[in-house]
């Protein structure tokens, strides 16, 4: 094995305020992958790309690059376990790598600052870094594979798209997600509309919770026709989305139709890698993941 890769793990404001249990399960999961995390200290909201960007371009760039800033002068690339948080640093890195103009711009904000920034790092997703080790490194890894297992895998928008700034293979099937997801054992399920949004993003949820959910229902209808025992995201806004959408749903129709555990990947792979579900969060959730632990442990 290589050295230990080390990055600066940035948080963003959803995993840390409302589901530190996803938090939780990215730190114990990452160093056991020769990942190492260092904390981000002082960093603020990405910020959001489909909120913050469309109001003030400007300001999104200038904060964008102060959060990158921060990890360049720590010596490491930056680490995002939400596609949102990814899509800003993505968008934000080649804005200024492309236009030197630009790239002035910000600097001229850091002026005084005590910042300096060059533009010179790279931004990763948690899912690209183990993407890279390889499906198979990951099975290697496996020590309770998690045989019968059927999921319904979310990729999330901005996680692939735009596709000119993204590592990614151009396709609109991608497959690396579903690879590393049977890597543990489990089985990728196919189901209708798999691309589609899961309805937060955009500043969708933020504006609009009735259309946001809609479009979550949408989802949520085709996984459940897909008879899976959960929803693997890769991303704490869509978490967040199918976390809160369901009990919402069931609320509003008198019944409990929607309780499809929502997992995320790094959870998933430490069950595989025989953690216990508490040190992964997996009793925290909104949406009960029992069902999903008792076919687990049967
Ligand atoms: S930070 Fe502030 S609101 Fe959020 S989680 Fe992901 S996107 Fe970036
Ligand atoms: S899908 Fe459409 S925009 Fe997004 S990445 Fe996460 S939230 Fe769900
Ligand atoms: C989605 C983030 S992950 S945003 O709502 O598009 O900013």
């Amino acid at each position: 094995m290589t050295e230990a890769q080390k990055y600066s793990f940035f948080l963003g404001c959803v995993m840390p305020n409302r589901f530190p249990n996803l938090e939780k399960s990215i730190r114990v999961v990452m160093p056991m992958l020769g990942i190492e995390l260092e904390d981000l200290e002082g960093a603020s909201c990405c910020p959001a790309p489909g909120v913050v960007r469309s109001f003030d371009e400007p300001t999104w760039l200038a904060l964008a690059a102060r959060n990158l800033a921060l990890a360049e002068m720590a010596g490491n690339d930056i680490l995002t376990g939400c596609n949102g948080c990814y899509g800003t640093f993505k968008e934000a890195l080649s804005e200024v790598q492309d236009h030197p103009d630009r790239l002035k711009e910000v600097q001229k904000v850091f002026d005084g600052m005590d910042i300096t920034f060059n533009a010179e790092v790279e931004a990763k997703h948690i899912i690209e870094v183990i993407s890279n080790m390889g499906a198979d490194r990951i099975r290697e890894l496996v020590t309770h594979p998690l045989n019968g297992i059927r999921i319904a895998v979310h990729y999330g928008c901005h996680l692939l798209k735009p596709s000119k700034n993204r590592p990614w293979k151009k396709t609109q099937n991608h497959t690396f997600l579903d690879e590393l997801v049977e890597a543990t054992g489990a089985e990728s399920i196919r189901y209708k509309d798999k691309s589609l949004c899961c309805g937060a993003g955009g500043g969708v949820r933020g504006s609009n919770v009735a259309i946001s959910v809609d479009i979550a229902k949408e989802k949520l209808d085709n996984i459940l026709s897909a008879e899976v025992d959960c929803i693997l995201n890769v991303c704490s806004f869509c978490h967040l989305q199918y976390e809160l959408a369901q009990p919402q749903l069931n609320k509003e129709l008198g019944e409990k139709r929607y309780q499809i555990p929502v997992i995320y990947y790094t959870q998933l792979l430490g069950l595989a890698l025989g953690l216990d579900s508490g040190e992964l969060g997996l009793d925290r959730h909104l949406v009960s993941t029992q069902p999903l632990l008792d076919k687990i442990s049967r």
